[in-house]
């Protein structure tokens, strides 16, 4: 059993498990600590096809962390973390999102404003001057495409690309084409509920006291995924009363044409609507060119709570 368990964010995404599998060998092999990787959810088939891709195993399931060591990584908020985290002990954190963390000890916190937290991953590898294993190389690439959608994302910086090109030339694949085949197991609403294509990836966040939650869903034709919308809002509807949230929001975001249908239910459409200052029509918003629900959605909400 190991000492320490890496683990990534619930309704984990490509980078939350890559990264957890990346770290928790570099912190094995490189630094002699007994890490494993686990997952705080079910993993989605983007991931799936991924780790299939690269023969990589599916790390185990952390369906309670009370009582054990844990490092964050992708995820440094309590309200996403694996269930029991109140009741565990957090060694160390690695992520590359906004700071909501607090904690009664010192730890090592490392956080930086980069695409994704396997660009991090691989640049400790870089660092110590380590060969990367192949497949890890793989998933770490994998993990940056899937996070900066083929470096579409305004969240995509300098370090991300230039990393994702070296993990490339080392697995020998081109990332551009390797990225769209990666979107391609993931971006299909096709044979999906409403229920599934909304918790595939959801977040939950609390602003000013009301509880947000904010699903998205990459796809490679809106107007295809929009003959969804009535049925997606219906579920939105549905968990919003269950969940006694202030506001769900939905991003269809359409990664060819590079904009996002922002679909809205709840008591908090204002704040929407001040946010990206354009009228909620039928229950949604065409965003031009937002991509990000981490940088072009969740900071402007957060601010029109104020
Ligand atoms: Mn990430």
């Amino acid at each position: 059993m190991a000492d320490v368990y890496v683990v990534g964010h619930k309704a984990p995404d490509t980078d939350s498990v890559c990264s957890a599998i990346a770290y928790a060998k570099f912190k094995r092999e490189v630094e002699g600590v007994n890490a494993e990787a686990a997952r705080a959810d079910e993993i989605n088939p983007e991931t799936e096809y991924v780790l299939n891709y690269f023969k990589v195993n599916v790390p185990p399931l952390l369906k309670d962390a009370k009582g054990k060591k844990l490092i964050l990584v992708d995820h440094n908020e309590f309200a996403q973390a694996v269930n029991g985290v109140e009741n565990a002990e957090i060694l160390e954190v690695l992520d590359h999102h906004k700071i909501d963390f607090k904690y009664p000890e010192p730890i090592l916190f490392h956080a930086e404003p980069v695409g994704s937290t396997a660009t991090l991953v691989a640049k400790k590898y870089f660092e110590k001057g380590i060969k990367v294993p192949y497949e890890v190389a793989g998933i770490l690439l994998a993990a940056i495409l899937s996070d900066t959608v083929v470096f579409k994302s305004a969240t995509c910086t300098p370090v991300d690309r230039e990393v994702a090109l070296k993990l490339a030339e080392m697995v020998k694949v081109d990332p551009e084409r390797f990225g769209i085949e990666i979107k391609k197991a993931k971006a299909s609403l096709r044979g999906k509920t409403a229920s599934e294509i909304l918790m595939a990836d959801f977040k939950d966040y609390e602003f000013k006291g009301v509880k947000v939650g904010v699903g998205q869903v990459e796809v490679f034709d809106l107007q295809e995924a929009l003959e969804r919308k009535k049925e997606i809002l219906e579920e939105m509807e549905r968990k919003r009363s269950e969940g006694k949230y202030g506001l769900i929001l939905m991003m269809l975001t359409d990664i060819i044409k590079e904009g996002t249908e922002l679909l809205a239910v709840g008591e908090r459409i204002d704040v929407v609507e001040k946010a990206f200052g354009k009228r909620v029509k039928d229950g949604s918003v065409y965003l031009e060119g937002v991509m990000s629900r981490k940088k072009e959605v969740i900071p402007p909400l957060e601010k029109a709570f104020g």
